[in-house]
């Protein structure tokens, strides 16, 4: 099957040798290059780019297409952070525009679900000074005396960061301090780009690529599992997304904790970065199929179809992606805020199994950690 599939994508083609070299290492399971990284965005066309990434995901999961039921909580959206790519967050001296949830709020956010079957709840926001250890201890042992096979994913290294040098502790204390008050994985933002210089123009001031890394190495070391994103499409170059895939693909390497990959597109409704254009379709799915096959230690693509559309969250499960995330409930602002598709981004199991039927699939739905629920 592979040959057939390889000797179709090589041969009857005429693509450059870099690329049929690339298609070679693929088909053959060998990892590839920084530089082959480079030469898939710069002159793979989307069609060998999607074979190639095809294969791998057929590989890696069958016909599997997983999703989640799930929602989200987003304790507040002031921050006293302002990256420029935001349209979520309101300054703190301009906090009377946003929202600041109290742990009760919260937990009445929570009780709301009693009666539904979700398993996780996904929690991050703005970073704000009150909303500090205490609070998120609190929240988090709340949140699991009300419900406790309930799932919590919380909180990025911008928030840790933050919130531990507050609170005079190291990341391995406080990321204990969470653990212990309920803390189950840490959802993959925060990310944006690692290179420095992008990073300090559009995301300055809030924890660094290195810290990054290092909160997420500490938390797979202590045995648990996250996720990891990419901001693409703003002032980037091809050079910069490989750079980030090299360095998650490393620490994976050295941890094997990461989940998922979620590409996020950059939407710019209403942000410091209007006048930036969103990239195309295609280069959204030419990313996903060349984070597939250079990600080769991460077991799941996920398409966040809350940021990208259902539509094209359907098309990328032929470009490499493999997850959905989940059934989010309306949920979360983040991206309508940006101007995503999904005002009110909201999905039944049937719609989700059906968008995952629509394209030959079998719907999985999982957990957090990718233990099966039920197959569909
Ligand atoms: O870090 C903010 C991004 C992230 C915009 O782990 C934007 O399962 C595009 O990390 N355009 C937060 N992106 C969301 C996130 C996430 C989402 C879904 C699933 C998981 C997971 C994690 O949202 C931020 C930032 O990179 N973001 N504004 C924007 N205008
Ligand atoms: Fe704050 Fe996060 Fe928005 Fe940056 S992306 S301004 S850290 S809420």
């Amino acid at each position: 099957m592979a040959e057939t599939q390889e000797h179709k994508v090589i041969f009857d083609s005429n693509i450059l040798p870099e690329l049929k070299e690339i298609a070679h290492k693929v088909f053959s399971g060998k990892r590839i290059s920084f530089e082959d990284g480079v030469t898939l965005y710069k002159h793979g066309s989307l069609g060998f780019v999607g074979s190639l990434a095809d294969h791998v995901r057929k590989q890696k999961n069958g016909d599997y297409v997983f999703f989640n039921h799930n929602f989200h909580v987003e304790p507040t959206n002031v921050c006293v952070y302002s990256c420029s790519f935001c349209s979520y967050s309101r300054l703190i001296k301009n906090r009377e525009q946003g929202w600041e949830l109290s742990v009760d709020q919260i937990l009445d956010i929570i009780k709301k679900y009693d009666d539904q079957p979700v398993t996780e709840v996904h929690i991050t926001g703005g970073v704000v000074p009150k909303q500090d250890l205490a609070f998120y201890s609190e929240l988090f042992k709340r949140i699991k005396q009300h419900r406790p096979s309930l799932h919590i994913k919380a909180l990025t290294p911008v928030e840790f960061h933050y919130i531990f040098k507050k609170a005079k502790l190291t990341y391995e204390e406080g990321l204990k301090v969470f653990k212990d008050a309920g803390l189950d994985s840490l959802p993959g933002g925060g990310a944006e780009i690692f290179d420095k210089d992008i990073r300090d123009q559009i995301a300055g001031g809030k924890c660094t690529s290195e810290e990054w890394l290092e909160l997420h190495e500490i938390w797979h070391k202590m045995g648990h599992h996250s996720n990891a994103t990419m901001l693409y499409g703003h002032i980037e170059t091809f050079e910069h997304r490989v750079d980030h895939m090299n360095r998650l693909r490393e620490l994976q390497d050295r941890t094997n904790g990461f989940n998922a990959f979620i590409p996020l597109k950059f939407r710019n409704k209403e942000n410091q970065m209007s006048h930036v254009p969103e990239v195309s379709i295609i280069e959204d799915l030419r990313n996903y199929a060349i984070s597939r096959i250079y990600l080769d230690n991460f077991m799941h693509i996920k398409a966040y179809w809350a940021m990208i559309g259902r539509s094209t969250a359907q098309l990328a499960l032929n470009f490499g992606a493999d997850d959905l995330d989940g059934t989010i409930d309306d949920t979360t602002k983040i991206y309508s805020m940006a101007g995503s598709e999904e005002q009110n981004p909201k999905l039944t199991t049937q719609e989700l199994v059906d968008l995952i039927k629509g394209v030959g699939r079998v719907a999985v739905e999982r957990d957090t950690l990718y233990n099966i629920v039920k197959t569909h």
